[in-house]
């Protein structure tokens, strides 16, 4: 079977920003399981692809095209799946991706043949095992959904085993190393080493997938990974690569041993690196240069409305951990659409007074597939799903009018992308 694996274009700013940009890990994995086990697979990444998608459908001719995204790509999706049919009617057509793990009816649209809800690459072979096999039943395949005339089947969801994952083959990717980059460190390849999150913040949508239970990867596994990733810098996109602290300074005591010398970001949460200094500065020291911490509000009200179960003062003293550790924090700050005025302000002062280089902020935003979109759905002002990238509003803001809330969110994202230049950072910009 010839299996084309697709990751859609970015439909939105993000496309131009070019500041961070990762390689399609999940498509590496399909990838690698397709070709394990007999068949042929190719990689189609529409965020940098010159070739026309309709050309590639032409020339590699695939039985299955199978479709990865984010929310924003939820449109693209659709259409690629579309497209896949009207050139080959016979063509199968499978989505799967974060976001579809939540949210799987969305796909239950014309063109969409099969819904993978799980993380699991094991599951994934069992299917593609059965389709070469011209089977239409699939009861054993975890968290699989199909259509049976205009009934959708849908199949038990169980957690992954993160440890079934193979090493990806990364020939993909030392292909096109020029195109994923992470701020000044240049080439990055991505790994990710558990599947989410033992913490239960209410806007987080990380932390319900993988069926909601944390599940951390062998550290031999990690480390043998690393030892055959032939590029400098590493992204390692755990939701919280600090979510036990034990298996961290293990890490850290493995790279060591193992003598590599690679440059590291990663996800952390605030109080884990407020508690650990000894163990930032030791990571900092086997080459970890960013830590992207969700500090999200500069107040102990919000960060309490957001059950965050941090605090101002934990958030103070992350930054000064890591600072201490010389290495950066990405700081990801979140402003409510109940902001008022001097809430931008304050935001931009406290970057300011805790000499953060590199400050995000987003749009307090409730996605799809977590308890708090429940809770907000009938306030939903957007109507374009291409608007879920935290850079708009999707509700309506309560004290101030749409105009005044974009022009303070632009001005405050101006303002710390300057005090991030004056301080030293963004360097590489001038080259963009
Ligand atoms: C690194 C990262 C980024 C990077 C790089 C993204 C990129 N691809 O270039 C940056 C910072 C640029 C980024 C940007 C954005 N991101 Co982002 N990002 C992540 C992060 C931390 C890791 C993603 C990753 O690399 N995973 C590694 C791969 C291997 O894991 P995986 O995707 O889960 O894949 C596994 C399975 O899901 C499955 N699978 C995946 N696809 C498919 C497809 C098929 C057919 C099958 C069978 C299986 C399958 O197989 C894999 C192996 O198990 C996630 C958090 C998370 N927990 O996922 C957020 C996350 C994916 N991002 C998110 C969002 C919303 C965005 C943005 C839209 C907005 C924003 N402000 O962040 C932009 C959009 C960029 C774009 N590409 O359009 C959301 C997505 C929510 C959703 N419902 O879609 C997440 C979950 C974080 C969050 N805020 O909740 N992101
Ligand atoms: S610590 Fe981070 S990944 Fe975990 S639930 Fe909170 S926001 Fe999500």
């Amino acid at each position: 079977m010839k299996v084309l694996l697709v990751r859609p274009e970015i439909p939105n700013l993000f496309k131009y920003a070019n500041l961070i940009t990762s390689e399609p890990l999940e498509l590496e994995y399909l990838y690698t399981e397709i070709i394990a086990i007999g068949h042929t697979a190719m990689i189609f990444d529409g965020v940098f692809e010159k070739k026309e998608y309709s050309k590639v459908l032409e020339e590699f001719g695939p039985d299955l095209v199978a479709i990865t995204g984010y929310i924003t790509q939820e449109n693209l999706m659709k259409t690629y799946a579309i497209e896949a049919k009207r050139h080959n009617p016979h063509v199968l057509t499978m989505m799967g991706g974060v976001h579809v793990q939540l949210n799987p009816d969305r796909f239950k649209v014309t063109g969409v043949d099969y819904i993978f809800r799980s993380e699991s690459m094991k599951s994934f072979s069992e299917f593609m095992d059965a389709i070469a096999c011209g089977k239409t039943t699939f009861e054993p395949i975890n968290g699989l959904m199909h259509k049976d005339r205009d009934d959708w089947i849908e199949n038990a969801l169980l957690p992954s085993e993160i440890n079934e994952l193979r090493i990806p083959d990364r020939s993909h990717f030392y292909a096109h190393m020029e195109w994923y980059n992470y701020l000044d460190l240049g080439s990055v390849a991505t790994i990710k080493t558990s599947f989410s999150c033992p913490h239960n913040c209410n806007f987080c949508y990380c932390t319900n997938l993988g069926g909601g239970v944390y599940n951390a990867r062998n550290l031999d596994l990690v480390i043998e990974e690393l030892e055959g990733l032939k590029t400098d810098n590493i992204l390692i996109v755990d939701d919280d690569f600090l979510a036990d602290i034990s298996r961290t300074q293990q890490f850290v005591r493995r790279v060591k041993k193992s003598g590599l010398k690679k440059n590291y970001i990663c996800y952390a949460r605030a109080d884990a690196v407020a508690e650990n200094l000894e163990l930032i500065k030791d990571m900092a020291e086997i080459g970890f240069k960013y830590f992207i911490v969700g500090l999200e509000a500069i107040t102990d009200v919000d960060l309490k409305s957001y059950d965050k179960m941090t605090t101002e003062n934990i958030n103070r003293r992350c930054i000064e951990n890591i600072h201490a550790a010389s290495a950066e924090v990405i700081a990801l700050m979140m402003i409510s659409n109940r902001a008022v005025r001097d809430d931008f302000k304050d935001l931009y002062k406290w970057a300011k007074k805790n000499k953060l280089i590199y400050t995000t902020v987003s749009i307090f935003t409730p996605i799809p597939g977590t308890p708090l979109y429940e809770i907000h759905k009938e306030e939903i002002t957007s109507k374009k799903i291409e608007h879920w990238d935290f850079l708009h509003l999707v509700l309506k803001p309560k004290n101030m009018n749409k105009f005044q809330f974009y022009f303070h969110f632009v001005l405050l994202s101006y303002k710390l992308y300057r005090l991030g230049k004056q301080s030293g950072g963004f360097q590489f910009t001038r080259k963009i």
